[in-house]
């Protein structure tokens, strides 16, 4: 399609009947176009194919959609998303032509209609796979339809056009495939024996998995990924990158208990467990259900668990410290209040970015902050206790 500018969409007939498909007006449309390309790392340009592509109807990938060990939180995620667009554009883009929980046939008629659709779209379907593969007992474990789910994803695999893993489960084993991990509970890439594109989460952002259909829907290629399987565009920066709450761990300024004064001003989790810092995702920069920034884990005030990342969540003591993969301070910051804490001044924090590249002496000053005792200004005895021992 020539280059043309988004805002001069807004009349073409497919994008009009966009309203009345999807319920949102051309403008909310096209403006989610734009939010989707930027999402996606691409030029401003890519969102009117975005929008062309979305708005034509005839263009929707079948999908095929399986389910293993899992709690079906990666469907849910999807369909509970608040945003009315996005769960609507999810079931408008794509046509979804087998998924166990949202079928309404049952036994033979589903097995039947699953089989009808691979056979239909031959080389052109998307496999979606949810939920981890055991292996353990040749997989006796899990069984759909009378067979077990590593027959089920290799014969749906083979005629697929690519396969996305849904969740964490699907994408390194998740939660079942924690230890004792007593069926072998393993990833679709390992059971494939092939990498796969791996949307990882427990549950994943439904605007992840939706951007990442958008993309193959537009250019017919799924996007760049990372040696795990991962989009680039949502999991190349640590959750630690992007937190809100950054300044206060570069500040040395820590919450040390639930509840405490530190807790309670919004101060960095570091201490109570937080994983951020050996993390891949974009939880703090999209957050969760379309209700504000604070949705996501860190900014409800609870550590992320690495909930994306093979040998972190589900893996790692919630409250066992993280790994330091990144000492670099980000080069800007969200306002901190100076007047809280003691000790630490936007000064410091400056102080420590100007360090940024000079990685030992970075990580010495980190270290030096993270083993500092912390003067919390507080009404509480108990935390200035804490704090001054
Ligand atoms: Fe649940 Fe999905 Fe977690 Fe797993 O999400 S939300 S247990 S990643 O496979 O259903
Ligand atoms: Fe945010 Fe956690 Fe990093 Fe602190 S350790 S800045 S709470 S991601
Ligand atoms: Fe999971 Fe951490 Fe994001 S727990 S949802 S990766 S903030």
């Amino acid at each position: 399609m020539a280059k043309i500018d988004i805002i001069s969409m807004e009349d073409l007939p497919s994008v009009q009947a966009v309203e009345k498909r999807l319920g949102v007006s051309r403008r909310e449309f096209l403006k989610l176009c734009s939010g989707m390309a930027a999402t996606l790392g691409l030029p401003a340009t890519a969102a009117a194919e975005i929008a062309e592509a979305v708005a034509n109807p005839t263009k929707r990938p079948s999908v095929i959609w399986l389910h293993f060990q899992e709690c079906t939180g990666c469907s849910e995620s999807l369909l509970r998303a608040e945003h009315p667009t996005l769960e609507r554009l999810i079931l408008d883009v794509i046509s979804l032509d087998y998924h166990e929980t949202l079928f309404a046939a049952a036994g033979h008629q589903a097995e039947a209609a699953r089989k009808a659709a691979m056979e239909a779209n031959k080389g052109k379907y998307l496999l979606v796979v949810e939920g981890a593969i055991p292996t353990k007992d040749n997989g006796i474990y899990c069984k759909v339809g009378g067979q077990t789910a590593i027959d089920l994803v290799k014969e749906c695999a083979a005629g697929a056009a690519a396969v996305v893993a849904i969740g964490s489960c699907a994408s390194w084993g998740g939660m079942p495939s924690s230890g004792p991990n007593p069926t072998g509970a393993s990833s679709a890439s390992t059971v494939l024996g092939k990498p796969v594109v791996t949307i990882p989460g427990c549950p994943p952002n439904p605007y992840n998995f939706l951007s990442a259909v958008v993309y193959y829907l537009t250019f017919g290629k799924l996007p760049a990924v990372d040696q795990l399987g991962r989009p680039l565009f949502a999991y190349s920066r640590l959750v630690h990158e992007n937190c809100e709450r950054r300044p206060h761990f570069d500040a040395g300024r820590f919450a040390l208990e639930f509840g405490d004064a530190g807790h309670r001003q919004g101060w960095c989790l570091y201490k109570l467990g937080c994983k951020g810092p050996e993390t891949y995702a974009n939880c703090p920069v999209i957050g969760f259900n379309d209700v504000g920034e604070v949705s996501w884990p860190v900014g409800c005030g609870h550590p992320c668990i690495g909930c994306t990342e093979q040998g972190v969540g589900f893996t790692k003591p919630i409250h066992a410290l993280a790994e330091l993969k990144s000492v670099q301070p980000p080069l800007g910051y969200p306002k901190v209040d100076e007047s809280r804490g003691v000790g630490a001044t936007i000064a410091s924090a400056a102080a420590v970015a100007a360090l940024a590249g000079a990685a030992t002496a970075a990580t010495y000053n980190l270290t030096k902050n993270l083993g500092k005792n912390l003067a919390v200004e507080s009404d509480e005895p108990k935390d200035k206790e804490r704090a001054e021992s």
